[in-house]
């Protein structure tokens, strides 16, 4: 398997994943500016939108989107319990979250990344943006559950994780949502994560082996 990916962008949830479910895999990196990868292949050969991630298969397959790029390799693995079986009420309730992070969670966060500078009254307006979608989660966290979905971390949490960690980047304080701001340190203490960090630069001086 390959993940093609981009340091500390939403590919890091399948990075993440990867590392969970303990499956070799490569990893290459693309620059989406230039539309070219690490080893110089044209990207809109990999995928035509250009963007990350998107996860290349042992059997040669491409996967894009992040829901069925982390629905894929949670279904790679049922032992690592990353994905409920599919048919269920918990599988309907993943595809539930995962969208809502896709969708408007993730998207929320875009205008931050845009490389354009936000005006100040932009800036309130995507931070207003931000906080509603912020304030489900809070919502969803704060009956004492460990992870989304409750007491299991799946594929959702990597990716919910990936995007609110943006937050720091782009100086948006989690403070006002206790739980959530609790989740987002408790999520980045796992060893997947820290290695996926570490693997792409975002924090140092960690093992990785
Ligand atoms: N709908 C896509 C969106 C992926 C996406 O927004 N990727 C960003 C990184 S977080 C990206 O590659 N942006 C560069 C670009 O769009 O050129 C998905 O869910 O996979």
């Amino acid at each position: 398997m390959k993940l093609y990916y981009k340091p500390g962008a939403c590919s890091m949830a399948s990075h993440i994943v990867l590392n969970e479910i303990e499956q070799p895999f490569d990893l290459e990196m693309v620059d989406t500016e230039s539309g070219i990868t690490e080893t110089g292949v044209d990207y809109r050969q990999i995928n035509p939108n250009g963007y990350v991630p998107s996860l290349l298969t042992d059997t040669g397959a491409i996967i894009t989107e992040n829901p069925a790029v982390l629905q894929h390799l949670g279904d790679l693995a049922p032992e690592a319990n990353l994905v409920p079986a599919n048919g269920t009420m918990e599988c309907t309730r993943l595809q539930e979250m995962l969208n809502f992070i896709s969708s408007e969670l993730h998207k929320a966060y875009a205008p931050f990344f845009s490389g354009e500078t936000l005006s100040p009254s932009a800036k309130t307006k995507v931070e207003r943006g931000i906080a509603r979608r912020i304030g489900f989660i809070e919502s969803k966290l704060e009956d004492g559950r460990q992870f989304l979905l409750g007491a299991q971390f799946t594929v959702a949490d990597a990716y919910a994780f990936v995007v609110l960690n943006w937050s720091g980047f782009v100086e948006f304080d989690l403070e006002p949502w206790p739980s959530v701001n609790d989740y987002v340190i408790r999520v980045s203490q796992r060893p997947s994560v820290t290695k996926a960090m570490t693997t792409e630069g975002l924090i140092e001086n960690h093992k990785t082996s």
